[in-house]
């Protein structure tokens, strides 16, 4: 069956589980707020839906009920490569169904129907200053899509009707991540690039085609599959799943929501930690590296000078995680068994901070996660490959990212999910309830 076909049946038999939870259970109490969730982020608090993926604290992200090696073991592989293509990832995150070859192929062949971007969007970006973060150029991008929006387009035909709107979701979602990679591909080229721009190879799959777009070599290929297919979800309560999904809520098409989700993702204690990673790593050789190997010592030294300024250790801790993250410990496993990466100088300075910075962090005391996340390992891959320009790295998150938030938010429609609005209280209301004990 074509992935439509199979996500319209999976979203119909879906359906009445919903309804039955809310009819039959809705009073059913899974949670309560505390005063510190409640000025603290919300943080735990159970009160989000998502079948797409699931983060358990010790174990990291599953998606789709499947770990990290079972979702790259399962997933059939891109031509001569030990990585699935990110389209057969888009099939088994939208259906939970782990895709036939012919399947896959399928999946394939749209793609490169949808992938074809308007000439408006390149000239919207082109119009931006050229010194603008990446980040803002990919969000500006995806935001000029929504001319075109097909969600848009039947929410205003005054034929729109809630049972089908998941299907006009679908289609934008399915244009959006098969554009962004074409997008992020420009913008780096715009950037750093003078502007020479490389063709789509209509021959390959989206990770092949990335790498080409933006001048990469072979084994690049199989990098860009790894990344976007590991960046691409990690359940709902995250700021840019959680932002696209809100923003969704109000029927704004997936385009307003997607550009919104990036611009959460661009801060600094979320996606852009990966280009803080770089530049922390980068100025630490720089500065104590120059004439002499890197020692825990250093590295130590190096970790309290950035506590003792008051800043965070980037790529280090989480918000909901308790161990190393799998995702950096996946991308860790590409370096050793990437000849000449392992001996890489950067990774095993990287390597080293890994053996060194969760012990600072343990006797710093604050952090309740001493351990990396994803963003610690993945900047090191990049530069290895040449991709030096750091500030880039978060739009490749990005592109990864489209690929959980857009299957969420079908999904969000296919189920019908209501506007999301929770109720905020005043102060003088806690003092009381603290009181009140
Ligand atoms: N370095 C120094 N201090 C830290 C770190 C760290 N890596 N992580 C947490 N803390 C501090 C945190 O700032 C807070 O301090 P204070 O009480 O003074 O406000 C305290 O420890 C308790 O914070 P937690 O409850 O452990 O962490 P929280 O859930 O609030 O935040 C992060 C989670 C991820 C925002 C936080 O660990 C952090 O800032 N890490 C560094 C930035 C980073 O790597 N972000 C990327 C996350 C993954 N991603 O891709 O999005
Ligand atoms: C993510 O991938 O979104 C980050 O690890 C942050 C999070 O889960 O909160």
């Amino acid at each position: 069956m074509a992935l439509k076909e199979t996500l319209k049946q999976k979203i119909e038999e879906h359906r009445p589980r919903t309804t039955r939870l809310v009819k039959e259970f809705g009073k059913v109490i899974i949670d309560q707020v505390t005063i510190d969730q409640c000025i603290g982020g919300a943080r735990d608090i159970r009160c989000l839906v998502t079948d797409i993926s699931y983060l358990d604290p010790q174990e990291g992200i599953r998606f789709r009920g499947k770990t990290i090696p079972e979702t790259f073991e399962a997933l059939p592989k891109a031509a001569g490569s030990d990585y699935p293509t990110v389209e057969s990832f888009w099939y088994f995150l939208l259906t939970g169904e782990v895709p036939t070859q012919a399947q896959v192929d399928e999946v394939v062949a749209e793609w490169k129907v949808r992938q074809e971007v308007p000439q408006y969007v390149f000239d919207a970006i082109r119009a931006l200053p050229r010194d603008s973060h990446p980040m803002v150029m990919l969000s500006v991008g995806i935001l000029a899509l929504q001319k075109d929006s097909k969600f848009a387009g039947f929410y205003n035909s005054g034929k729109f009707n809630k049972m089908t709107a998941w299907e006009y979701v679908y289609e934008d979602a399915y244009d959006l991540v098969a554009r962004i990679p074409v997008i992020a591909a420009f913008i780096y080229n715009l950037k750093y690039k003078g502007d020479k721009q490389l063709p789509i190879d209509p021959s390959a799959d989206c990770g092949a085609n990335f790498a080409r777009m933006i001048g990469q070599c072979k084994e690049y290929e199989d990098v860009a599959r790894m990344y976007f297919i590991l960046h691409s979800d990690h359940e709902s309560g995250n700021v840019s799943a959680h932002t696209t999904h809100l923003v969704h809520s109000a029927l704004s098409d997936p385009y307003y929501a997607y550009s919104a989700g990036l611009n959460g993702l661009a801060g600094p204690l979320h996606g852009l930690a990966n280009q803080e990673v770089l530049d922390w790593t980068i100025k630490f050789q720089e500065k104590y590296c120059k004439d002499v190997e890197p020692t825990k010592e250093l590295v130590t030294k190096a970790l309290w000078d950035t506590l003792n300024a008051g800043q965070v250790v980037p790529g280090y801790g989480h918000a909901v995680l308790r161990k190393t993250d799998p995702r950096y410990t996946s991308q860790r496993e590409f370096c050793l068994k990437t000849p000449g990466l392992k001996d890489d100088p950067l990774f095993k300075l990287v390597a080293m901070i890994f053996e060194t910075a969760p012990g600072v962090l343990m006797e710093h005391g604050k952090a309740k996660n001493p351990w990396p996340n994803v963003d610690a390992q993945s900047g090191v891959i990049q530069w290895y490959y040449g991709l030096r320009e750091w500030d880039f790295y978060t739009v490749l998150f990005g592109v990864g990212r489209a690929l959980g938030c857009m299957a969420n938010i079908t999904w969000d429609r296919g189920l019908g999910y209501a506007i999301e609005r929770p109720k905020s209280v005043t102060t003088p209301m806690l003092e009381k309830w603290a009181e009140e004990g």
